[in-house]
């Protein structure tokens, strides 16, 4: 049995950012990640970071490689009947965001704690979670040869996504599940061919919505509406682009730069919130809490949010045996999990196409979307929320 201060599970973006803030403050930490270093450096993930997380980023010394090559943006389009809506994210808000994919946020982190010396453990395997309503969890698991090992430990953090294994760790009936399934999923791609605008675009149209976004000034992702069973192999390149072309024309013409296709996948779109983010000495954070639809690019932005919170609250618990934080912490995060929920649903709801909607929710969408576009108090409230609030 080897003794820790906290075990983090799983090494994405909350996971590795819990390591990094708690080791800086000295606290003896394990992080235990299912896959590759390399896989979890070249997941394909978010691309859209709040202002928030580019001035934490910055605040950690982290920020050197995004002030370098992160597309700074101070609006986004809203385009429907074919033409552009600005919403000036910075001239409303004063505030802006930051394109920097994910996994080189990911690569940071990786690199940082390597030139630390802090070690993450990789290709673990059968992780389970015991005692977690003690004031002694213990972590079983497999390293990467296979050889079991046990952890003693004051605190668990599950950083382990949607699909991990801290959630359902907690019993069924201490946490409370609510959620929403969509009736489509996202087709996404990543090319490599300029974008065809310095701005995201967010494109409303009668086949379903689409979205224009980058990852550099060379390379473009975009994302198609689908239906939610949709078969990526049913998507040939040529099928995808002519779509595409159809959904972001301009009085007509088509409006993207095309070029190999270098990625595509589908992702699922949902709403879903456990509450509270803790069982006994057990927190969540990230995805393994909460899950959003990508429309507001929200998700890796509470992640962060979430674990900013959580590590103050685990060092106060294991280095001044004081539990007001983490007694705080759910109640903390959930505000701002809530606020994320509702924005992106409605921008979800706002832009998507819904199999089942009727003439009645055709029009209300419609006179929203002109509402949204022409009047500066629902412009305001949009960019507020898209920019992102400032961390408490
Ligand atoms: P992650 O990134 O899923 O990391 C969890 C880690 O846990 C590991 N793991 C385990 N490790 C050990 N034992 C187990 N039993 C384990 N089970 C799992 C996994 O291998 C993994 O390494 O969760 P985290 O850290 O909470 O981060 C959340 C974000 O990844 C997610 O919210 C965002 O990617 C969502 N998202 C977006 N968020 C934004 O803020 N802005 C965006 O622009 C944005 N766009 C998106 C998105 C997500 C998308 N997809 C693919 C779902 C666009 C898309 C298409
Ligand atoms: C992305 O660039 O992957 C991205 C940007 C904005 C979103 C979702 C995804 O709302």
């Amino acid at each position: 049995m080897v003794r820790t201060q906290v075990t983090i599970v799983g090494a994405g973006p909350a996971g590795l950012l819990l390591s990094f803030l708690l080791r800086l403050e000295g606290v003896d930490v394990v992080v235990l990640e299912s896959r590759s270093r390399e896989y979890v450096r070249q997941r394909m993930r978010a691309g859209l970071c709040e202002q928030a997380t580019v001035d934490l980023l910055h605040e950690l010394g982290l920020g050197g490689r995004m002030a370098a090559e992160g597309l700074r943006h101070e609006g986004f389009s809203l385009r429907f009947d074919g033409e552009d809506h600005r919403i000036a994210l910075t001239e409303l808000t004063g505030r802006a965001v930051t394109i920097y994919g994910q996994q080189e946020i990911v690569k940071d982190l990786i690199d940082a704690h390597e030139a630390h010396g802090w070690p993450v453990e990789y290709e673990v395997s059968d992780v389970d979670l015991h005692d977690l309503d003690t004031e002694r969890p213990r972590v079983t698991y497999r390293d990467s040869d296979g050889v079991a090992h046990e952890l003693d430990c004051d605190a668990v953090a599950g950083c382990d996504g949607f699909h991990g294994i801290s959630r359902p760790s907690a019993p069924v009936s201490e946490l409370k599940v609510f959620d929403r399934i969509y009736p489509f999923a996202w087709l996404g791609i990543l090319a490599t061919a300029q974008p065809s605008s310095q701005e995201l675009i967010y494109n409303h149209h009668e086949r379903g919505f689409g979205l224009a976004s980058m990852r550099s000034t060379e390379i473009s992702r975009l994302y198609l509406q689908v239906p939610a069973d949709e078969d990526i192999n049913d998507w040939s390149d040529d099928r995808i682009w002519a779509e595409l072309q159809t959904r972001f024309a301009v009085h007509g013409e088509a409006a993207l730069n095309e070029g190999p296709i270098i990625v595509k996948s589908v992702t699922p779109m949902r709403s879903f919130v456990a509450e509270p983010m803790r069982f006994g000495r057990l927190f969540l954070a990230g995805d393994a809490a909460h899950i959003v639809p990508p429309t507001g690019a929200k998700g890796m932005n509470l992640a962060i949010a979430d674990v900013r919170v959580l590590s103050r609250a685990l060092t106060e618990l294991v280095q001044h045996k004081r539990s007001e934080l983490v007694d705080a912490y759910s109640d903390i995060c959930l505000r701002r999990v809530w606020r994320a929920e509702h924005f992106s649903w409605f921008m979800t709801e706002l832009l998507h196409i819904d199999p089942y909607g009727d003439d009645f929710s055709r029009r209300v969408q419609l006179s929203q979307l002109r509402y949204t576009a022409s009047s500066r108090a629902a412009s305001t409230s949009v960019a507020e929320n898209y920019v992102g609030f400032p961390h408490d």
